[in-house]
């Protein structure tokens, strides 16, 4: 089977609480990777996904929502002995923040031995995250085997330089990510990750070094303040959208399979952009990383209505 892209990383189930004095009710899906591959599904690509997760009922849980998606999971490992992890979601002031139940998960243990070289080899785009790399060494191990496998076999390698300070310490992540960024041809970083990686904060400065590591396409998200999307000819500041944004959790990873979707049918980085930027600021319109995220129709129909306001 040939598949447009294929996702390495860690699925998560999410607790979301809407405002702090209410339950943890709103349960979802997260893991920036799963929510990447959700977002390209649902904008037409044939996605596959590679984890490890547990013989669990979040196992079960994310199973039901890949199935739901179109997503292929055949690669997927049941792990009988580790537990699938969860995350937690608090809104507040400063925006969200998470808390996790992630430690041990079975996603840790995915290892090099765990892809299977003919599926991985068969991905138009390969994409992982720093936050794969980041959760074990045999899991930051696989996911650049993964990268070898597909780039050799004439895949795109896409790469988010997500990055959670819990997870490693600071010169592994420096390191580790310098490395991966190096291999890809797409890179989807965010300028709080670079400020934290880098010691730098301004787009124009971080995209002159990422772009001066190796990768084509440099697709920096910028939070709030919209993208700055960079080849080496060329560059593109999009303003943001204005919208009623509740929760910015995976807006980052809507903007990335929504900018893998578009590349790939346009072969266009700006076109990508402009396209990922509106997917974005509507996944921050509802709760959740994964049930906001939009159709193909709902982003050109924003697309269109933003185009006749101007
Ligand atoms: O981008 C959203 C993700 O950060 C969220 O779904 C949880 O993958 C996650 C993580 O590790 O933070």
């Amino acid at each position: 089977m040939r598949l447009d892209l294929l996702c390495v990383g860690e699925p998560l189930v999410e607790l979301n609480q809407a405002r702090p004095e209410e339950p943890w009710v709103l349960l979802g899906f997260g893991g920036d990777t799963s929510n990447c591959a959700v977002a390209a599904a649902r904008l037409g690509l044939k996605v596959g996904y590679l984890t490890r997760i547990g013989a669990d009922a979040f196992g079960d849980f994310l199973l039901a929502l890949w199935r739901r998606e179109g997503i292929d999971h055949a690669a997927v490992i049941r792990d009988p002995t580790a537990p699938t992890g969860a995350y937690f979601v608090r809104h507040g002031p400063e925006g969200h923040s998470f808390s996790y139940l992630r430690q041990g998960s079975a996603a840790s243990r995915l290892g090099p031995e765990d892809l299977p070289e003919a599926y991985v080899r068969s991905t138009r785009i390969l994409h992982a995250s720093a936050i794969s790399q980041a959760i074990s060494t045999s899991a930051c191990d696989a996911v650049f085997c993964a990268f070898e496998l597909a780039r050799a076999a004439g895949a795109l390698i896409s790469y988010d330089t997500n990055y959670r300070a819990r997870l490693w310490p600071v010169p592994r992540a420096r390191a580790i990510v310098r490395e991966a960024a190096s291999m890809a041809d797409i890179l989807l970083p965010g300028l709080e990750d670079m400020r934290a990686l880098l010691d730098q904060d301004d787009p124009d400065a971080v995209v002159d070094r990422l772009l001066g590591w190796g990768p084509k396409i440099v697709a920096l998200t910028l939070g709030a303040e919209g993208a700055l999307i960079a080849t080496r000819d060329r560059r593109v500041r999009l303003a943001p959208h204005p919208v009623q944004a509740v929760d910015a959790t995976g807006a980052g990873d809507a903007f990335d399979g929504a900018f893998l979707a578009e590349y790939l049918r346009t072969g266009d980085p700006f076109a990508a952009g402009r396209f990922a930027n509106a997917a974005a600021a509507l996944a921050t319109t509802g709760f959740g990383a994964v049930a906001p995220l939009p159709t193909r129709a709902q982003v050109e129909a924003f697309l269109r209505e933003r185009d006749l306001e101007h």
